[in-house]
């Protein structure tokens, strides 16, 4: 990729919602994506390989469990913060961002909020200081949207469980050090635990020809009879709305990152309109390419308000999960409409690593279908505003 040109661009500054430890925050995780990621990004692409140098970096800015309280080692910032970091995270990729939401959001979150004091304590600021990675396995085979029906499974057998059974498209997989993995008991009642590399029984293989989100690492989660001990279930949440809760949190977070990935299309593609010359005139100049840009701008304002409303309703604890679904419905589709337009006013140069483009556009695509499709948030938002269920 040529050199990060990136300006940040806020058309109703918003920037003056933004305490002065926002932006600060903000600030210092757009220098060092600038500074540590850009330069490589590209690469890491081609190569389909996550850069183990920005663990590192990640853990310096605070990226791991921003909202987790001090003394667990986290940053104990507000949720608009997080969602800051997300953003700057996602400008320079997705990939990049999926690996700190994973951690925060996935990973620390469910320890901080359903573990016991011994599990937060073993955990927690390992996690923070990156010195442990994590991954968060609820998708199988053959349960994606629908994760009630999973099949893997613990069985008691006095001081452990043994799990069985097996998760699929895990973020992280491959070098965590850790698993929040959710299981059906024999009651067939989902319970949340915490896995260890090492534990016998345990695999992580590694996915393989991803065309998206390939500078980050997604691999299988296989149990084959492991001996979980009891200290490991996170005592403190019981069924479905253990894991959907982490969802929440890490949904909120990609409502902000798809803010970054859009922005840097639309960056990207205003620069490039400028500077491209046809039929003796910069394109910018004509009115099909300004419709394109125009509309970029108004969706990205449009979003960052959104989400900005909505850190304010989670500082507060007032943000619904259904407004959660909005957000992250409406942001990420944004961010992929907008990275297929700024495709096409780079012509023929944004199908290359010399810009951006593609690479967000792939990305997104994998975006818009983790963390709960465009469609079953749709159906989120459809079900909250009639009372009526329809996924079934
Ligand atoms: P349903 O009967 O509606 O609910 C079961 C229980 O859960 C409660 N609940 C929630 N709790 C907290 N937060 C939410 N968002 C919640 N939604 C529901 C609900 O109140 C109920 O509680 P209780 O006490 O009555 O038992 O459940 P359902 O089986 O009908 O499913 C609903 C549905 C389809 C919306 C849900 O399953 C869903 O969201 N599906 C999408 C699955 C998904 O998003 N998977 C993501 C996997 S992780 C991932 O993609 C990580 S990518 C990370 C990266 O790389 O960045
Ligand atoms: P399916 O559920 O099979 O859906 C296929 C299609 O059917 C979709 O278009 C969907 O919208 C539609 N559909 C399904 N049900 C309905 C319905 N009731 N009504 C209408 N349409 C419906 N999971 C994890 O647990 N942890 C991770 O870290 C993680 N990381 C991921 C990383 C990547 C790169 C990817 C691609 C996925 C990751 N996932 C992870 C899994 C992700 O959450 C699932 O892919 C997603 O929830 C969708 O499940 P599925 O792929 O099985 O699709």
């Amino acid at each position: 990729m040529s050199k990060d040109r990136f300006q940040f661009h806020d058309y109703y500054l918003a920037d003056e919602l933004l305490t002065e430890e926002h932006i600060l925050v903000r600030n210092s995780v757009r220098e060092w994506v600038k500074k540590e990621v850009s330069p490589i990004v590209e690469d890491a692409c081609q190569k389909a390989e996550f850069p183990k140098q920005w663990i590192r970096g990640l853990a310096d800015i605070g990226a791991f469990g921003p909202y987790i309280p001090v003394e667990y080692g986290g940053g104990g910032l507000d949720q608009i913060a997080y969602g800051l970091i997300m953003m700057e995270l996602e400008r320079g990729d997705s990939g990049l961002r999926s690996t700190a939401s994973v951690q925060s959001s996935l990973v620390m979150y469910p320890i901080y909020t359903y573990g016991s004091e011994e599990q937060r304590k073993k955990y927690l600021p390992k996690l923070a200081n990156g010195e442990w990675m994590g991954c968060f396995g609820l998708t199988e085979p053959d349960h994606g949207s629908n994760p009630s029906g999973m099949l893997s499974n613990i069985k008691d057998k006095g001081d452990h469980y043994l799990l069985n059974g097996s998760k699929m498209w895990i973020s992280n997989a491959p070098f965590a050090h850790v698993a929040v993995v959710w299981a059906k008991d024999e009651q067939g009642v989902i319970r949340g635990m915490i896995l260890e590399r090492g534990m016998e029984g345990f695999t992580t293989p590694e996915t393989h020809g991803k065309w998206s989100l390939r500078a980050s690492a997604t691999g299988e989660l296989v149990f084959d009879n492991v001996k979980v001990p009891k200290e490991n279930i996170l005592p403190n949440v019981k069924g479905l709305k253990g894991p959907l809760g982490c969802l929440n949190s890490a949904r909120y977070g990609i409502s902000w990152g798809a803010i970054g990935a859009a922005l840097d299309c639309y960056d990207s593609a205003l620069r490039y309109s400028k500077e491209r010359i046809q039929f003796g005139k910069p394109i910018a100049g004509f009115q099909l390419t300004q419709k394109k840009l125009a509309e970029m701008i108004t969706e990205i304002t449009k979003a960052q308000l959104l989400t900005w409303r909505l850190g304010v309703l989670k500082n507060e604890n007032r943000a619904t999960p259904a407004q959660i679904s909005m957000a992250k419905r409406n942001n990420v589709n944004m961010a992929l409409q907008i990275a297929r337009e700024a495709r096409q006013i780079h012509g023929g140069m944004g199908i290359t690593g010399e810009y951006p483009i593609m690479r967000h556009m792939m990305n997104l695509e994998s975006v818009i279908t983790y963390e709960g499709t465009h469609d079953i948030h749709l159906l989120i938002t459809g079900m909250d505003v009639t009372g009526l269920n329809a996924f079934e």
